[in-house]
């Protein structure tokens, strides 16, 4: 017998998936949270065959099992931890543990593919056109990879994990997955995806008009609430205010916070772990413990959001050489403009500040970050001319 524990995402599921198509009825599967884990573990020792062969995948477990593993492993257990988080590499140092975050090309893992990778070279799977295009979708929308690809049958593949049950889509793919020569979605499942994608779309915008900026430690975190989308959400977040350092999701019913960043100098592990939590450099997050909670939701409840910067303007638009109009709740006025080729500078009311940066997107940071100002629309700006104009 084989069992499976691993999480309850889309790169989980795929885990369980291909456990299924390798092993039949010979294997059972549990999908958890990252809270939820070691109690399943323990359960395991309590109460299963212990010449159950155990896999643990995309997720890792604590200090307490860890050292119940190494134990069962050495008194001839069967245990094989797989899994691609950056906070789980200390795993390597049992020879049951195999994470890896980068392949031998650079490309970055999931744990579906290392659980392929695994089957497929210890011969108990054989590898399929199919299975192996399934293995990539999930591997792309796990590691983002599809954003940069504009790979939209990954990001549709994980639309379709949220829409139906686990059990359904276990069914549903490994259906496929044993009787197609290619991966791919049917009529039905293309038309409620477009649906979906329209419905994710306004959620999206309206989540863009509640997001409240904060400092937290030496980062500035855009805080917003959230009880979906999570993955989109932060990144649509992310480049529609990229002054900010990352965004923190709170699910405030199932007292989480989630951690994205679109920057390469912030690595939201280290900040969820400051939390007690964990994930990648990207992605990541925590339990809502009391600091969590003081830090997120108590200091930023009476925060007014964020503005949007005028999306429609033809006039006042960013990196325009006759300068970008700007203004913030304390109806401060800034203007940041090109002195010459390689300098910016901000007006503030009218009077030059101090500072000057050498480009458009560094001024445009440090006036979002200190003075919380966005793009006027193109009235303002018209209106903010001709007064110039007037008084010459
Ligand atoms: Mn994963």
């Amino acid at each position: 017998m084989y069992k499976l524990l691993s999480h309850n995402d889309l790169d989980g599921v795929g885990c369980g998936i291909l456990a299924k198509l390798a092993f039949g009825k010979h294997v059972k599967v549990r999908y958890n949270s990252v809270s939820s884990l070691d109690r399943e573990v323990e359960w395991f020792f309590e109460n299963e065959n212990q010449d159950t062969f155990l896999f643990i995948t995309d997720l890792s477990v604590n200090e307490e099992n860890e050292k119940k593993l190494d134990a069962f492993y050495k008194a001839g257990g069967k245990v094989q931890l797989l899994d691609h988080h950056k906070t789980a590499l200390s795993f390597n140092d049992y020879a049951w543990g195999h994470v890896v975050v980068t392949d031998d090309e650079g490309k970055f893992t999931s744990a579906t593919s290392l659980l392929y990778e695994y089957l497929v070279s210890h011969q108990l799977m054989e590898d399929s056109e199919a299975i192996a295009e399934f293995v990539e979708l999930v591997r792309q929308y796990d590691t983002w990879e599809w954003e940069k690809n504009d790979n939209q049958q990954a990001q549709r593949l994980n639309a379709l994990f949220f829409l139906i049950s686990i059990e359904e889509f276990e069914e549903k793919m490994i259906n496929r997955l044993q009787t197609s020569e290619h991966f791919g979605f049917d009529e039905f499942e293309m038309k409620i995806l477009d649906m979906e994608e329209n419905k994710k779309e306004r959620y999206i915008r309206r989540k863009r008009r509640e997001v409240v900026q904060t400092q937290v430690g030496e980062y500035l975190a855009g805080v917003v609430y959230a009880e979906s989308y999570h993955s989109e959400l932060g990144n649509e977040l992310g480049k529609e205010y990229p002054h900010l350092d990352y965004i923190a999701i709170l699910n405030i019913g199932g007292k989480r916070v989630g951690f994205r960043t679109i920057h390469d100098h912030v690595d939201v592990s280290e900040v969820a772990g400051h939390f007690g939590g964990g994930g990648h450099a990207k992605a990541s997050g925590c339990s809502m413990n009391e600091e969590a909670y003081k830090k997120f939701v108590v200091e930023t409840f009476h925060v007014e959001p964020l503005r949007e910067d005028a999306k429609r303007n033809h006039y006042n638009v960013k990196r325009s050489s006759f300068g970008s109009l700007y203004k913030n709740k304390k109806e401060s006025i800034f203007l940041i403009y090109p002195v010459n080729e390689y300098e910016w500078a901000i007006d503030k009311n009218k009077t030059k500040m101090d500072l000057t940066f050498t480009s458009f997107d560094e001024a445009e940071g440090h006036l979002k970050r200190n003075d919380t100002a966005w793009l006027v629309r193109d009235e303002v700006f018209v209106n903010y001319l001709m007064d110039e104009i007037k008084k010459k």
